[in-house]
């Protein structure tokens, strides 16, 4: 403790978006920068709040899922990593392999800055399959001057099932920051499609305050052309990180190639916020002929807009599962504790379980659901059955790990009329959820689970619907709160929270959380609504954590299934 409050007073940082002045040029840094702490290689790996079946790394810092991808029977996850030190800095592409996306195997870092062109840092970018059979991964570069530019690097040797070693051409870089692109904000190149005689690829930028997707198109994918144009771009939402676009089916739940257009199709464009650390997506349609897309109106095209998830979850990507004919997303959550506990744990930032994802029957939405492969991992299965909640009603779930945990559950809620009126004016459900927590009475709710739960409630993190009533329709408002997550005080305790867009004309709402010692990734209405927290708590570990099922509303809700499994340790790296 002492340790950690003398670092902290010593600790001087940058914060994400300052300005450093690099070989005459400007440079914005991205992500909290601790010079100090970077290349503080780690002696000894503390195992408090390591993950049990999250994707890490053994050691050290991690952030962004790059170039994920399904090449002949293998998944490949690259993913931004510092191979000396427990916070951001140095950064390579590591690479690890599997075949069932839950196990993984760990390879020699992919890219790692050897040439003038990514000699300052291999930054984020995304994995495609060229004709015949062909991987290749585009990714940021930040060069000699520390600018961001694009470059190409290809496998060394496909017959290498493993695709072990790169090479990056000498024709790189493919795309540069030329005219009045700003070299610090031209970034994260997004997979490739093929449309109209080209290959297109977006790149994220910012101009002023204007967060924009800028197209390049290419016949050879050697000679890139940038479209006068951006594909999308929004006013006031400040730089597009790690853009993510891609089709949805308005029919069913199989994932699209990347370059499907046409009927029955819809788009999706993710952009993650720098300013914020939040993202956001938009569904709507995709013009090839005219390289536009234009959001739907029943989506939100600003920073209120709707997310893949509303917890801790950033620079998130998909890829195109051919094997399964399904879209899977992988996300980055990042710690929520000090710098100076990184250093002390010798390790940061875990990718959130892969979820397959896909257009809600509404076409107004996504829908996710972590991979059916997570459930081989299940053991131990307990069963709840209609277990009437009345006001302050708990029940605890027993007979499981539940440090580490997969539950499913559904309530069915008899009585909406005593349902709290919504006032219009909340339109920020976070607010919502900071200022009404798992023990404040409501009408129909607050109910659902306890996690990481210490015995006497000491610590907790608060799963949780609360339905209200707006003039036409109810709205359900779901939270993850960490404000009661742990005894420690230094550490991010927010109360995440999300609108469930749900019409209950079946009076029922289910909720599935992963509980995973230092994270909690819940999924509220099948999917439409996912918050990822990432919690310490120092009584709610190993043995000492416990796991409840709960209702502080006035109005009695039934627990009408719960099932709940201990998850086994996979081969994690
Ligand atoms: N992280 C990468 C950038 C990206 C940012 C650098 C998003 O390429 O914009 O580590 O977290």
């Amino acid at each position: 403790m002492a340790t950690c409050s003398v670092l902290s007073s010593v600790l001087i940082f940058f914060y994400s978006n300052l300005l450093i002045w690099n070989n005459g040029v400007f440079v914005e840094a991205s992500h909290r920068v601790f010079p100090q702490y970077q290349p503080l290689a780690v002696s000894k790996v503390s195992q408090r709040y390591r993950t049990g079946y999250h994707f890490q790394p053994s050691k050290h810092w991690i952030n962004d899922p790059n170039g994920p991808m399904y090449y002949n029977g293998i998944y490949h996850l690259f993913y931004q990593y510092n191979p000396r030190g427990a916070v951001w800095g140095n950064i390579v592409w590591a690479h690890s392999v599997s075949t069932d996306l839950i196990n993984w195997a760990p390879l020699e870092p992919a890219l790692y800055p050897t040439e003038p062109f990514d000699i300052n840092g291999c930054w984020s970018g995304s994995a495609t399959i060229l004709p015949g059979n062909k991987p290749v991964i585009l990714y940021t570069g930040i060069d000699t001057q520390n600018r961001q530019v694009q470059n190409i690097a290809v496998p060394k040797n496909l017959s290498d099932p493993y695709l072990r070693e790169w090479t990056k051409p000498g024709h790189n870089p493919l795309m540069v920051p030329a005219g009045d692109i700003n070299v610090s904000s031209f970034r994260d190149p997004t997979t490739a499609w093929w449309g109209n005689g080209h290959w297109k690829v977006l790149v994220g930028n910012k101009r002023g305050r204007r967060g924009m997707a800028l197209l390049y198109r290419s016949r050879d994918f050697v000679t890139w052309k940038k479209s006068p144009h951006p594909l999308h771009s929004a006013p006031g939402t400040g730089m597009w990180e790690c853009p993510d676009f891609f089709p949805v089916s308005l029919a069913g739940e199989e994932g699209l190639d990347a370059s499907r257009t046409g009927v029955g199709v819809k788009h999706v464009l993710k952009v993650s916020l720098d300013s914020s650390r939040f993202e956001y997506y938009t569904v709507g349609r995709y013009f090839p002929e005219k390289d536009r897309y234009i959001p739907d109106n029943t989506s939100a095209d600003n920073a209120m807009g709707l997310r893949f998830d509303y917890g801790n979850f950033y620079a998130s990507k998909t890829f195109f599962d051919a094997g399964k004919k399904r879209r899977i997303l992988w996300g980055w959550t990042n710690e929520s504790d000090t710098a100076a506990d990184d250093v002390a744990k010798g390790w940061a930032g875990i990718q959130t379980i892969p979820r397959k994802l896909w257009l809600d029957k509404s076409g107004r939405q996504i829908v996710q659901w972590p991979i059916q492969e997570l459930e081989a991992l299940r053991q131990n299965g307990v069963h709840l059955r209609k277990v009437h909640l009345r006001k302050g009603g708990i029940v605890e779930v027993k007979g499981i790990t539940a440090a580490q945990a997969d539950v499913e559950v559904t309530f069915s809620l008899p009585n909406l009329k005593k349902a709290e009126p919504f006032d219009p004016s909340w339109d920020d459900p976070q607010q919502q959820c900071s200022r009404r927590g798992a023990t404040v009475e409501g009408g129909v709710g607050p109910f659902g689970l306890l996690a990481l739960a210490s015995r006497n409630l000491d610590e907790y993190t608060s799963i949780f619907f609360r339905v209200f009533k707006a003039q036409d329709k109810h709205v359900v408002l779901m939270c993850s709160d960490q404000t009661r997550s742990s005894l420690r005080t230094e550490v991010y305790k927010p109360a995440f929270g999300g609108f469930v867009y749900v019409d209950l004309e079946d009076g029922k709402l289910s909720l599935r959380s992963l509980i995973d010692n230092s994270v909690v990734e819940s999924f509220g209405a099948g999917g439409k609504t996912c918050i990822t927290s990432r919690v310490y708590p120092i009584l709610a570990v190993a043995e000492g954590a416990h796991l409840y099922a709960f209702n502080n509303g006035s109005e009695p809700v039934q627990l009408v299934k719960l099932k709940a499994w201990s998850m086994r340790r996979p081969r994690m790296n």
